[in-house]
């Protein structure tokens, strides 16, 4: 236990200390939403290493097509994480990583896949970020790659998702970049 701080005795007509003077000693600076919002961003500006843009991929399979994507954002100096989720085989990763993404200081995803492709749709289901969805060919594709092409670009309205040419990674970062306007 502390003792009492010793108390204090105003003589009368002795003035009172400025309101002001006082809350600046006892009671801590409070922080608006405004001012957290733009700590937030002042930090994510000094944090260059931050991933901007997440490219996904529905399985290790699809990474010679993805890596692509890789290779041009780092091309052009934009930071990128990759990762390998699929929303059929796990769908409770893919939803938990792109509910995240925004607050992670992500600002596009690129997500691959082949065959009945739903990881595109899947992460734009869960966020409001842009999502650029790459439709891949595989071992077992129907049509060169028709089935993932049709999978990714036929989203309902209201969920959208940019969708590029079979097997064209490449052309998903150099969107990604343009969004970024980098
Ligand atoms: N895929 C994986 N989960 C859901 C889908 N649609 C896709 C992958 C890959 C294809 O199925 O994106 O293109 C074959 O995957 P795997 O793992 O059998 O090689």
């Amino acid at each position: 236990m502390t003792p009492d701080p010793e108390p204090t005795i105003q003589a009368a007509g002795e003035l009172a200390p400025e309101p002001a003077e006082r809350s600046a000693e006892s009671v801590p600076p409070t922080q608006t939403s405004e001012t957290l919002a733009e700590t937030a961003e002042e930090i994510e500006e000094l944090d260059t290493d931050a991933p901007r843009v997440a490219i996904l991929m529905g399985s290790k399979s699809d990474l010679p097509a993805m890596e692509k994507a890789e290779t041009e954002l780092t091309d052009r100096g934009i930071s990128s994480e990759t990762r390998v989720m699929s929303a059929h085989r796990e769908p409770d990763t893919v939803a938990e990583y792109a509910k995240n993404a925004r607050m992670r200081g992500i600002k596009v995803i690129i997500a691959g896949a082949g065959l009945s492709a739903a990881l595109p749709g899947v992460v734009a289901a869960h966020t409001d970020l842009p999502v650029i969805g790459v439709p891949l060919t595989s071992r077992t594709s129907v049509a060169g790659g028709l089935d993932a092409l049709l999978s990714i670009s036929q989203m309902p309205p209201g969920v959208p998702v940019g969708c590029v040419g079979v097997d064209n990674a490449r052309n998903a970062a150099v969107l990604a970049a343009r969004i970024l306007s980098i």
